[in-house]
């Protein structure tokens, strides 16, 4: 199998990478990124020297680079590539639309061209809005994105079903709930307070704080997405979530707790504009078809969590220095 990752230097991306090479040595692995503010050249060094594993920095609008790479005989295309903090959206909706809709489009367009077998893209449950206090989103949920990072994912999915109803393009689409775990960039809520609270600063805490998240370790998501990869139905959604529903400021205090801070490190601030109330996954369908199962409990997966971001001081500095991204590359293709 020669498979391409988009998005493999990011946080989900590089994790699959990470998992997949483990499980399967045999499969060449093609990671495509245009190595943005979000990627982390450590996150993937574990297998960077395989002779199965290849990088190429480039862009998913680059239509020729795409042509040169699925030249190389990709069978399947898992695509992680995307803008994806909502805050950054609220500020500059186009970058958005231009990687998460555009990209996609140019992806899905040479893929096809290229006869590719199996096309899974990486969605969220922030395409299907928010929730009250009751009730759960399933497949069948209709689309109602608030933020303009959700409203890109929705426009992207729309379009890999439509590949599908047009084209017969064998494409399927995952939706998850959020992710926690290792390399995750620290602008997300969990990454974000550990890094504040290990160095005794405070965490913002937006509104009244009582906005809930699903809560899903990373490794239960790449699981998941392998299932879908190799016995998903082409045209078809699988919801993927933890069934660990927490409020913000939960998640803040279990932080505060393990590492052993006070409550007064937590700072009300200025509530998100159109902020979701509560999102909670029913991924009933997955586990019945396809079998898969969570295995982290959030109890176990935080403090895993947390001790990796502990352990991993050199990987942080690199961020603050800004020389994550690495220096003296070589892209292949421009972009
Ligand atoms: P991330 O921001 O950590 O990583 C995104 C990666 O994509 C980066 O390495 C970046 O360099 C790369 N990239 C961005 N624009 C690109 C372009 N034009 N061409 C090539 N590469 C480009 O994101 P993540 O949190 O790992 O999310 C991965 C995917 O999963 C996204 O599609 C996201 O919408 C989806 N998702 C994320 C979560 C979550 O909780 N993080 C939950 C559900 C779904
Ligand atoms: O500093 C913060 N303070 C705070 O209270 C940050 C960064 C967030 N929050 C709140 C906003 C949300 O209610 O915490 C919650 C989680 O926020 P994020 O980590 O930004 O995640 P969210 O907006 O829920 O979106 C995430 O899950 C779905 C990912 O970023 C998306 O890529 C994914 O699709």
């Amino acid at each position: 199998m020669r498979l391409l990752i988009t998005g493999g230097m990011g946080f989900i991306g590089s994790n699959f990478i990470l998992y997949m090479m483990k499980k399967y040595p045999e499969y060449h692995v093609y990671n495509l990124d245009l190595l943005t503010y979000a990627a982390h050249r450590d996150n993937v060094s574990e297998v960077e020297n395989l002779s199965n594993y290849h990088f190429i920095q480039g862009d998913i609008l680059n239509e020729s680079l795409l042509s040169v790479i699925f030249g190389e005989g990709i069978d399947a295309v898992v695509h992680f590539a995307a803008e994806s903090h909502v805050d950054r959206s609220i500020e500059d909706p186009l970058r958005f639309v231009r990687t998460n809709i555009q990209g996609t489009n140019t992806l899905l367009k040479v893929a096809m061209r290229h006869d590719v077998k199996r096309f899974v893209q990486i969605s969220t449950d922030e395409v299907y809005g928010s929730l009250g206090q009751m009730g759960y989103f399933t497949e069948t949920t209709s689309l109602a994105p608030n933020s303009p990072y959700s409203a890109s994912k929705a426009g992207a999915d729309m379009l890999v079903r439509a590949y599908y109803h047009t084209y017969n393009f064998p494409a399927m689409i995952t939706r998850c709930s959020n992710n926690y775990g290792p390399n995750q960039f620290p602008e997300k809520l969990i990454p974000l307070s550990i890094l504040k609270v290990l160095n005794d600063q405070r965490v913002p805490l937006y509104g009244d704080g009582l906005n809930v998240r699903d809560w899903l370790y990373v490794e239960d998501h790449c699981n998941a997405i392998d299932l879908v990869l190799h016995g998903g139905t082409p045209g078809e959604v699988y919801n993927v979530g933890g069934n660990n529903e927490y409020t913000n400021i939960e998640i803040i205090r279990c932080i505060l707790a393990e590492l052993g801070k006070t409550e007064s490190l937590i700072h009300y601030v200025k509530d998100r504009p159109g902020h979701d109330r509560r999102y909670a996954i029913d991924a009933s369908k997955i586990r019945n078809e396809l079998g898969w199962k969570q295995s982290t409990p959030f109890e176990k997966g935080i403090k895993k969590t947390i001790q990796w971001y502990v352990n991993h001081e050199q990987w942080l500095r690199k961020i603050v220095e800004g020389s994550h991204r690495g220096n003296g590359l070589d892209p292949i293709g421009g972009d």
